[in-house]
């Protein structure tokens, strides 16, 4: 692999299936999807946009379930082999030391990533509206729960796996109170995980695919050619939204400058699972693992608000699209 991975550890174990024979898609789907059924665990209703990462030669993860009253919580998940996953019935419950941010009124569209000693979880978190909740974690059963990083209205908080300029680094998407016909990516810094500042214009809407809003998906991961950012974009269509995942190029010591950006998707609802369910056409990548030695790479994608899918690629051919096929 001429492209090189910075930070990207082995992960012999990453769940993987080759490219089907004859196909010539740069991101291909799990033929065991959907990898996690809605009703997984007895309480759910829904198990989707959910984040994984290694955790100690095995899988763990933050799950995002809606519940049989449909409220959106979020649910530990461990699994061997990043397929067979083994949730948590019940909720997390986060230890928060501010009375005044500690009420759960929802969580949903989970990211997790290790930063330096721990794992930092960011999700979309109720307070007086959607805005980006953050807590730490080294055991995935014990969750501490950070200051919220901004005021509503915010989604899709998105953390670099490094400081940057010697700080916490986080992608974000401002937002409204409900579905948001509108959303550009912005890149905020923080010191000490309090304070965010430093706020970045990143990119907005181009055509297509991408016309209504985008939004930062799995973590950036660090390549010599710059931060690839996989990303959701929305296209309006007569019949709702339409949810597909590209990917960008960012500049790795200014993030907010993109490099390269695709102009075609490289995955959208297709598939009957992807079309058919809670919210039609919808996939909405929220993690990707990479083996460093190979360039393996498994995203994790929640399909029409309903289940949890497996896609792959080399991330090798995926830098070469995104840079072959970019439109900034
Ligand atoms: C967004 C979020 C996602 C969801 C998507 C499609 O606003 O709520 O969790 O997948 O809408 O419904």
């Amino acid at each position: 692999m001429a492209l090189k991975l910075v930070n990207v550890g082995a992960l012999p174990n990453i769940p993987w299936e080759d490219r089907p024979a004859g196909m010539s898609e740069v991101v291909w789907r799990s033929a065991n999807n959907p990898v996690i059924k809605r009703n997984a665990i007895p309480s759910s209703n829904s198990i989707f946009n959910s984040a994984v990462v290694p955790f100690k030669g095995e899988f763990a993860g933050v799950f995002r379930c809606d519940n049989r009253a449909r409220h959106m919580q979020l649910h530990t998940g461990r699994s061997k082999d990043g397929y067979h996953w083994t949730l948590e019935n019940d909720p997390i419950e986060f230890e928060c030391a501010e009375p005044e941010i500690a009420h759960f009124e929802y969580g949903y569209d989970p990211r997790v990533v290790w930063i330096e000693d721990r794992y930092y979880v960011t999700w979309c978190n109720w307070f007086h509206g959607p805005t980006i909740g953050a807590a730490t974690t080294t055991d995935f059963k014990t969750y501490t729960q950070l200051e919220n990083a901004f005021l509503p209205f915010n989604r899709n908080g998105v953390l670099f796996p490094r400081k940057i300029n010697g700080n916490f680094a986080m992608l974000s998407r401002p937002s409204d109170n409900g579905h948001t016909p509108f959303g550009d990516i912005f890149y905020s810094e923080s010191p000490d995980f309090v304070y965010w500042g430093k706020h970045r214009y990143v990119m907005g809407t181009k055509g297509g695919w991408q016309s209504t809003k985008v939004g930062a998906g799995p973590i950036p991961i660090e390549t010599s050619e710059g931060w690839l950012m996989i990303y959701h974009g929305v296209l309006t269509s007569c019949n709702g939204y339409v949810y597909s995942f590209g990917a960008a190029l960012l500049d790795l010591e200014k993030p907010w400058k993109v490099i390269y950006r695709t102009e075609p998707y490289l995955l959208a609802p297709w598939e009957s699972y992807e079309t058919a369910g809670d919210v039609p056409n919808v996939t909405f990548p929220c993690a990707a693992l990479v083996d460093g030695d190979t360039g393996r790479m498994a995203i994790y994608y929640g399909a029409a608000d309903t289940v949890t899918c497996l896609a792959f690629a080399k991330i090798d051919e995926m830098v070469d699209f995104v840079k072959k096929n970019s439109k900034v």
